[in-house]
């Protein structure tokens, strides 16, 4: 029986690996979850992801667990190379498996392009070859001479970038150039990282006519939860991000920002559109899985702020659409996911045993339709300033700001965009005290030991340990020059 059951896995074995998808994972910089038109959004264009909407399956609950520095894109970028959480990741993915490194032990053949802001030792274990890696920060523009990497044959190098083109055509025409050259043997991972809409607001003049009138006014309404203010001080307001305008927003000078900020989203949503034009000419849509993501969200005017160091829904929400082999087509899902579900998932569908040091879960279940019971609450954080805890449709955050504490209660299932704060209602005393005890339940399961930030808040039990994992944040964490 035993020597049947041999038998049969041989010829299973081959079988399977004939059928590992090729896999594609595109992640923008700093896209809010709404923006995009299939998702509900009127003004944004984005024919490209809608139509991968369309083909695939959408979260609406899917979020980046947070930060432990003010450059929230390293975090998240680490958390989902890793699958680890906010307090385990490390910030180079050193001593990590990255997944372009497990794709690759199992077979793949990994091609990377585009942004990579975890450090060139982690990167140069990713990825069989890779060309025009980009910085995780442009500071001179999408269009200037940012340096560029290559990786062959294990040896990073000096890429070539011929300034003005903009970064976003740079890595999308690199990863379509991989997909017409792939030669159908081993199956690929293919990394995509658009560095926009990450700031400094540069975009396609032909696409900023999408959202500007006859007279180059911006036709971009404010967001939701527009305020001028954010109303007390969160701790954040003097980093780099928040300081690209200045307070009170001007809603006309905010409008222009948005302006820029939407057309570099639909023109990166063109090549989404191209990457998936060319599957389909290849025959490979039918075996390609195709993931899209951004690291995280952004405020761009939605309660006061302006950046990514904040714990509302706005950013810590990502986009978060799949669509491949088995992905029940045009579903969209309420499961509430962490950004780094996508390492064990990713790893399911090639075949890839996941490490231990991966805390996520596959979500394969939930794309194929199964019934799935996923997480029942998600908890974040922003370094030692601010918790918060998501569970069955409510959501607290405590802040705890040089020595003065705020907290906000807020019935997102209803309240989508945050500006009914109940905390100080009395009707919801007792939901605000279960909702306390269970962001302490996730403190401890998730090993959060910040003391900073729980010693002395007045609710749970003290901590024996008294700092982050991360180290202290630096002095100059809140500064204009720390965000990359
Ligand atoms: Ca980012």
């Amino acid at each position: 029986m035993l020597k049947r059951i041999s038998l049969f896995l041989l010829f299973l074995v081959p079988a399977l690996h004939a059928e590992r998808p090729n896999i594609i994972l595109i992640e923008s910089d700093d896209q809010r979850p709404d923006a995009i038109a299939a998702l509900g959004n009127p003004t944004v264009k984005t024919p490209g992801l809608d139509r991968l909407v369309g083909s695939g399956m959408a979260f609406t609950n899917a979020r980046n667990q947070g930060s432990y520095n003010a450059a929230v894109c390293v975090a998240s970028r680490s958390m989902l190379q890793s699958g680890q959480s906010l307090w385990h990741y490390d910030d180079n993915l050193q001593g990590r498996v990255t997944l372009g490194e497990l794709l690759q032990k199992a077979g793949y053949h990994t091609y990377g392009t585009g942004k990579w802001h975890n450090g060139n030792e982690s990167l140069k274990r990713s990825f069989t070859a890779a060309d025009n890696i980009t910085p995780g920060f442009l500071p001179k523009g999408h269009d200037s001479a940012f340096a560029t990497l290559t990786v062959h044959d294990g040896k990073i190098a000096k890429g070539a970038n011929v300034p003005p083109r903009l970064s976003t055509d740079l890595i999308g025409s690199t990863a379509l150039d991989f997909l017409k050259g792939y030669d159908g043997g081993k199956p690929f991972f293919l990394y995509v990282g658009f560095n926009a809409p990450h700031d400094p607001y540069t975009a396609d003049k032909e696409y900023e006519k999408l959202y500007r009138d006859a007279s180059g006014k911006s036709t971009v309404p404010p967001p939701p939860a527009f305020r001028p203010n954010h109303g007390f001080d969160p701790g954040v307001l003097k980093i780099r991000d928040e300081v690209l305008l200045p307070r009170p927003l001007d809603p006309a000078a905010l409008a222009d920002q948005n302006a820029i900020y939407d057309a570099m989203i639909s023109h990166l949503d063109s090549w989404v559109g191209k990457l998936q034009d060319e599957l389909k000419t290849r025959g490979l849509d039918k075996n390609t899985l195709v993931v899209f993501t951004s690291d995280h969200g952004l405020a761009r005017g939605s309660h006061g702020l302006l950046g990514k160091q904040n714990v509302y829904e706005h950013t810590l929400k990502i986009p978060f659409v799949i669509s491949g082999p088995g992905v029940a087509a045009g579903k969209r899902t309420d499961n509430a996911v962490y950004n780094f579900e996508l390492y064990r998932t990713i790893a399911d569908y090639a075949g890839a045993k996941a490490p231990d040091q991966a805390e996520g879960f596959s979500i394969r279940p939930i794309l194929e339709g199964r019934e799935f019971k996923g997480r029942d609450a998600t908890y974040h954080g922003y370094t030692s300033l601010m918790r918060a805890v998501v569970v069955d449709g409510w959501k607290l955050i405590e802040y705890r700001v040089r020595g003065e504490r705020h907290t906000q209660l807020f019935h997102i299932a209803e309240d989508r965009t945050e500006e009914k704060d109940l905390s100080a209602n009395p009707a919801q005393a007792d939901r605000l005290k279960s909702l306390r005890e269970r962001m302490i339940v996730e403190r401890d399961r998730y090993g959060d030991e910040d003391g900073d930030f729980w010693n002395g808040i007045g609710f749970g039990k003290p901590l024996a340990k008294t700092s982050n994992p991360h180290g202290k944040p630096k002095p100059k964490d809140h500064t204009q020059e720390e965000e990359r």
